[in-house]
């Protein structure tokens, strides 16, 4: 992992930033993505390792190609993509939904998704390497109540890794997807606009995962020799079965 290019999209918080850490531990350079300038340099301060910040919402293909297709000379060849960016906006059901709610969740998690990996290939496929890790959901493989548009767009993840890893099967770059189950992070307060007794009760009487152990388990896929590819991984709470099922004591 020394000296190695990481690209890590919503590196300002939660699994993004864990991820950071870890990957820095191991001595990777790292072009951290993210829309809070403030963050990102917080969390580089505290990084012993080469940075790059780059200021931008996925959300927004022009910047996106804009701030990924002129990466300075040095950062230019990427070795691994960790496509982390994406929310999730409100629980609600399909009639009382609100429709920004859809955009930002469609937006976000997949269309931006596709716009980084999209923008990043060019410079894999010239050097015929590199590895891209989605960060897909329990939520891309069970639809909960509630779940529908987030779930979706967690769904077109999955879908997309697939499809990606076809494609680029003749390249011999690696595609592969985790899945995460209950992480204790902003997540449900973002989820809940800022309800913090409700993103709360998410997590009580149960030992979620903390955003470091989903960034572990993301080092462990980048970790793989180069012949293994660790193409889709579930992510969960011991005390999590599946999106429905947790033991709550
Ligand atoms: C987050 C997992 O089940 O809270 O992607 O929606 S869940």
């Amino acid at each position: 992992m020394k000296n190695k290019i990481v690209l890590i999209t919503g590196a300002s918080s939660g699994i993004g930033w864990a991820t950071a850490e870890a990957f820095a531990d191991q001595g990777a350079n790292l072009i951290l993505c993210g829309r809070r300038k403030e963050r990102l340099e917080k969390l580089s301060q505290k990084l012993a390792t080469k940075t790059l910040l780059l200021t931008f919402d996925v959300r927004d293909r022009k910047a996106v190609f804009e701030s990924l297709g002129h990466l300075p000379k040095e950062w230019k060849n990427v070795d691994i993509l960790i496509n982390n960016a994406g929310n999730a906006h409100g629980l609600d059901p399909v009639q009382t939904a609100n429709l920004d709610d859809w955009d930002a969740m469609i937006d976000g998690n997949v269309k931006g998704l596709m716009y980084v990996t999209k923008a990043i290939l060019p410079n894999m496929l010239k050097s015929k390497k590199g590895h891209i890790i989605n960060l897909g959901s329990i939520a891309g493989k069970e639809v909960y109540p509630n779940g529908n548009v987030y779930c979706s767009s967690k769904y077109a993840v999955d879908a997309f890794t697939q499809g990606l890893r076809i494609d680029l099967n003749p390249d011999g770059i690696k595609v592969s997807a985790i899945h995460p189950g209950l992480v204790h992070t902003e997540f449900s307060e973002v989820r809940f606009k800022g309800d913090q007794n409700r993103a709360d009760k998410v997590y009580e009487r149960i030992e979620a995962l903390k955003a470091k152990d989903v960034a572990d388990a993301i080092l462990y896929i980048a970790l793989a020799p180069a012949k293994v590819n660790i193409a889709d991984l579930v992510l969960l709470p011991t005390r999590q079965a599946n999106a429905y099922i947790s033991n709550r004591k």
